[in-house]
């Protein structure tokens, strides 16, 4: 499978809801079984459930050219339920949430719920069992109604006073061995205006944080009952606001917990310091999402950070011994072969332990980027739609692709998914064989070397 397997963490965020409302819950991942259709049958003959909930998460694999889409999957989940079970089908998750009304029609789905779950389900569920007649839950749709996005999602939720997620509903062996880790929140939402950027849709824009401790009561939890010992910080960013970051890393120092993690992190905030401190605690990698190393992109990105902070961040990593990945998104506004040379001959510079390259921007509708893909005649913000539409400078639009494979193929160090360089099922299935937990892309120091210690 890939992408690595995900536990799916937002089910588990609801079944911790629902259980706190007294309701009986089962979870039926499709993840790792084959023959989906009668695993799924057998578990609503055996559950009969009242209601089904559906987690969207992806809608497709983000990945130009080779783009995928997951949603003819999950209409055909949603036509099994209906043959197993007529009971009514709500559909929510990250992905649903972009696109929610487009969504619900195309899969077929009775009710959607836009953003968070953890409120809005028990209270969608209560108002079905009441007859369904009065359905006033913000963030729900209806194949009647339609969400109107200018009010945004269901209110924000106090995250840090949203229950642990239900873990011990979900195979976490499984997912530790095929996917090496497991997967922790420790915040919600992000302040950066990134012009493309689906998180502030999602998580809302307002940083809502979780006290430092309370994590690591969940970190300790997952080591000492589920034996996850190494896994991946979901916030958008983790190093904002640095103080929370910090205390944070000196709560697990503290314990002594000894379990590994990475996470994303911006440039701006990556001081020696804080990096220093999260190596301490078990932090092995940071990646950052860098996108570009030309000012002017950065700024048509409105990125809010520099190619200095850019250069320095990267000088920290190497200071603190962390292992560091910047993400590089070509194709932007005012993108042209010059600024994608720039950024390239920068990445040479820094020589960080990986470089992840994606071509093409995806146009979600209720971004900047999607205004500005209208105002210059691409795709009209209301047509976005089901089938991905990548943005794509016109100045490098012939090019970028032999540009971005030439690059990869002289550097070891470079991933590039949208052209399956360094990204394949058989190389993954390998290296988790072999017991290689968190990233994989932490591992390309080791080919690195083995690479320079075969030209020797
Ligand atoms: C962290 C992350 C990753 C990490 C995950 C690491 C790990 N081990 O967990 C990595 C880097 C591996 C990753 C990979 C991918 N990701 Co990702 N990822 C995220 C991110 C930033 C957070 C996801 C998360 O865990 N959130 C925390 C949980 C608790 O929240 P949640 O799942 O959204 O659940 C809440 C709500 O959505 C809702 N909810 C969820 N399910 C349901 C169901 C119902 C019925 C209801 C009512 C509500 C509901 O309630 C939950 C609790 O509040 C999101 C962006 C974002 N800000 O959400 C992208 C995001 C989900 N990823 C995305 C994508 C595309 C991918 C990949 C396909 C990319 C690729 N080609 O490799 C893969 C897929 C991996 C997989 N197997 O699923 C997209 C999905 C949109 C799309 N276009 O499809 C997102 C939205 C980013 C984006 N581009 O906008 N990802």
């Amino acid at each position: 499978m890939l992408p690595d397997p995900v536990a799916p963490l937002g089910l588990a965020y609801l079944a911790a809801a629902l259980t706190d409302k007294q309701h009986e819950i089962t979870i039926a991942d499709l993840c790792f079984v084959q023959g989906d259709k009668k695993t799924l049958g057998n578990t609503i003959l055996s559950f009969k459930p009242d209601i089904i909930a559906v987690s969207v998460r992806n809608i497709d694999n983000v990945s130009f050219p080779n783009s995928i889409s997951y949603l003819p999957f999950y209409k055909e989940v949603v036509s099994w339920c209906r043959e197993y079970s007529r009971a009514p089908i709500i559909a929510g998750g990250a992905g649903f949430t972009l696109m929610p009304d487009d969504i619900l029609t195309y899969i077929d789905a009775d009710y959607g719920i836009v953003g968070e779950g953890e409120e809005s389900l028990p209270k969608l569920i209560t108002a079905i069992a009441d007859g369904g007649q009065r359905i006033d839950v913000s963030g729900v749709i209806t194949r009647r109604s339609s969400f109107k996005r200018q009010k945004g999602p269901s209110a924000f939720l106090d995250f840090d006073r949203i229950p642990f997620p239900r873990r011990d509903l979900l195979d976490t062996n499984t997912y530790m061995r095929y996917g090496g880790m497991g997967n922790i929140q420790t915040r919600r939402g992000c302040i950066g205006r990134c012009i493309y950027c689906t998180y502030p849709l999602i998580e809302g824009k307002a940083v809502r944080l979780r006290n430092p401790q309370k994590v690591a009561d969940e970190i300790e939890y997952m080591k000492k009952e589920l034996n996850i010992d190494t896994f991946f910080i979901v916030d958008a960013v983790f190093n904002y606001p640095p103080e929370n970051a910090q205390d944070m890393c000196k709560e697990l120092i503290k314990r002594n917990l000894m379990v590994k993690w990475s996470c994303y992190c911006s440039p701006a905030f990556a001081s020696e310091d804080l990096l220093s401190l999260m190596k301490e605690s078990g932090c092995t990698g940071v990646e950052f999402g860098t996108d570009s190393c030309a000012n002017t992109v950065l700024q048509n990105l409105r990125k809010d950070f520099t190619l200095q902070d850019i250069i320095e961040a990267s000088q920290a990593c190497r200071k603190a011994d962390m292992s560091y990945c910047h993400s590089l998104l070509f194709g932007a506004p005012g993108e042209t072969k010059q600024t994608v040379i720039e950024t390239l001959r920068i990445m040479d510079d820094i020589n960080p332990t990986a470089v992840i390259i994606m071509t093409g921007i995806r146009i979600y509708p209720g971004t900047e980027l999607a205004r500005i893909a209208e105002m210059e005649g691409i795709i009209a913000e209301r047509e976005i739609s089901l089938n991905p539409v990548f943005y794509m400078s016109s100045a490098v639009e012939s090019s970028i692709l032999e540009v971005v494979g030439e690059y990869a193929q002289k550097h070891s160090n470079c991933i590039v998914p949208g052209q399956n360089i360094m990204s394949d099922y058989a190389m993954q299935k390998k290296l988790r064989h072999y017991g290689i937990k968190g990233p994989l892309w932490e591992h390309m120091k080791f080919r690195r070397q083995k690479r320079k210690a075969s030209q020797q």
